[in-house]
């Protein structure tokens, strides 16, 4: 249940066969057995052409399909014609009832036959779910143009509110958490295969926060689904978000004005942290790059006087030390966890503050962390109306757990997923002040410790950025310009592993770029040498000090 920068920022605003078998013959469904029957019957390679060998929109037009796995059914096709860098796609809708209480909507968007390179790309929807992440811009400019010559596929994850009161249904709940994505991943693949006269080749996974958890979550439940992940900021503990953030953090900020932090107050501290820490990475360039030296604490912007923008009271000072440090409510969740860890620094410099903690007004309480601890508090309650300031999570643990043990994608045991050469490419921007990035940290290592530090290196990384929050902005690179996709697809393809990739820093408001650094795998972060070009990545070491 967590947001993407679609969620908050950028607009209003993810799971194969059980076998690798069943969808083989799935594929053989439709034209596929027609043709299958053409070559048997002339004994040659005089196969009929497939359907998207005719211009699109003819071809779109006359697709339909009767015999689609999940008992999925089509409700529409549509030509989406060129916009921007989007080519001209044929974009297949449907829907599966799983119950009466859950049904996913799905749609598949199918390049020409020209464009395609054999593959599939299956975007993982953030916040809640509820809507289709291929219609919504903000992801398609996640996935990027490298993105458009793969047949894309998303779903709503079963439900259709952006709330989260369909979670009190067991199969809406389970649909969500994993089933959702691999019903429809083997209706893509299905589609593409009747489409194309020829199944996929390969299958890949992207999504951001919730998306990047469906994501690591199916290398943990459906491990033959996909080739590779790119999970960005994967939100893999939301229950663990929700009873800790609640009362430590969100019920002191919302209780008293005096420990909100306004736009003005936000941005106040964001220059005094960075000008305490900035340099601690050998260069003072607005990027705090070595968080973990970071322990700036404001007390040197208390008020001596009368509140105003040019200080902090001591309640807002205290909101800061929370969102810093760890937190130990006594609530149990899936594998015993226990508590969630601190924020990364840099925060207040990117959008994230204001989006995830304060919103843009005391009285609105309209941040997205409030909105997402009182939605949980609402479903574990049973009542409509809880107010996150009275609600206490230690009352509800045996609620909050059943939600954790569906949703979390926290097994360390994703040997089955490497065993069968799947790779695996976390990103996290180290200033996220939604999901925690050492929550992640903390799975990842558990990943090492169960299958080896090396075997781990060999097929899944977790790397970071400075100073971008979970709104993807800051004064630190752009992730986008990493070109995740393309990363992981050469990794999967040629065997070239994503040690040295670069990340570009634009002027703000802009597409200069006026700068280029490492891109790090965690711990480390880019350092700067001292002598050469600041602009230029090689004049930066990834180091962990
Ligand atoms: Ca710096």
């Amino acid at each position: 249940m967590f947001p993407t920068p679609s969620y908050a920022a950028l607009a209003p605003t993810d799971r194969a066969a059980r076998t690798a078998g069943r969808w083989a013959t799935r594929s053989l469904s439709g034209l596929g057995t027609i043709a299958a029957i053409a070559l048997t019957a002339c004994g040659g390679n005089d196969a009929p052409a497939p359907l998207a060998s005719k211009p699109l929109a003819e071809a779109c037009a006359a697709y339909t399909s009767t015999a689609l796995p999940h008992g999925a059914k089509i409700t529409r096709t549509e030509l989406r014609k060129a916009e921007g860098t989007l080519p001209d796609v044929c974009i297949v809708r449907g829907q599966i009832v799983s119950s009466p209480d859950s049904t996913i909507q799905w749609a598949v968007e199918l390049p020409t036959l020209a464009q395609w390179n054999g593959k599939t790309l299956t975007i993982g929807g953030g916040g809640l779910d509820g809507f289709i992440p291929t219609d919504d811009p903000w992801y398609q400019q996640l996935v990027g143009p490298s993105a458009n010559p793969y047949v894309k596929i998303s779903s709503d994850s079963g439900h259709q509110s952006r709330g989260f009161e369909w979670a009190k249904n067991d199969v809406a709940l389970r649909n969500h958490a994993f089933d959702a994505n691999h019903f429809v991943l083997e209706v893509g693949t299905a589609i593409a295969t009747e489409f194309y006269g020829k199944r996929p080749v390969r299958r890949y996974h992207m999504g951001h926060s919730n998306g990047g958890r469906s994501g690591l979550i199916s290398t943990q439940k459906y491990p033959q689904d996909y080739d590779g992940v790119v999970a960005m900021e994967p939100a893999i503990s939301q229950q663990a978000h929700q009873v800790n953030l609640g009362p430590n953090v969100i019920q002191h900020i919302f209780k008293s004005r005096d420990n909100w932090l306004s736009p003005a107050k936000v941005a106040l501290y964001a220059k005094a942290e960075t000008a305490a820490c900035d340099g601690l990475d050998g260069l003072k360039d607005g990027i705090i790059g070595n968080v973990e030296a970071c322990n700036y604490v404001p007390t040197d912007l208390l008020c001596k006087g009368a509140d105003s923008d040019s200080c902090l009271t001591a309640g807002q000072v205290e909101t800061i030390r929370r969102i810093y440090s760890d937190h130990k409510t006594p609530v149990t969740l899936s594998r015993g966890a226990v508590g969630y860890p601190r924020f990364g620094r840099g925060g207040a410099a990117t959008s994230d503050w204001e989006s995830y903690m304060f919103g843009p007004s005391f009285e609105a309480r309209e941040s997205f962390n409030h909105m997402a601890v009182t939605e949980a508090a609402r479903v574990v309650e049973g009542n409509p109306t809880a107010d996150i300031l009275r609600h206490d999570p230690t009352q509800y643990a045996a609620q909050y757990l059943r939600l954790a043990q569906m949703i979390d994608g926290i097994d360390p045991d994703i040997s089955a997923f490497a065993d069968k050469g799947g790779k695996l490419l976390i990103w996290y921007g180290l200033s996220d002040t939604c999901v925690s990035l050492y929550r992640t940290a903390e799975y990842f290592d558990t990943v090492k410790q169960r299958l080896g530090a090396s075997k781990v290196q060999g097929f899944a990384r977790m790397l970071t950025s400075p100073s971008v929050g979970h709104n993807l902005d800051g004064p630190g690179t752009d992730p986008l310009s990493m070109d995740l996709l393309a990363a992981l697809d050469a990794w999967v393809e040629k065997g070239n592993a994503p040690d040295k990739l670069i990340a570009t820093q634009f002027a703000p408001g802009t597409r200069t770029p006026i700068a280029q650094r490492p891109v790090c795998e965690f711990p480390k972060f880019p350092r700067y040498n001292g002598t050469g070009d600041v602009s230029k990545a090689e004049s930066f070491t990834c180091s962990a000090t």
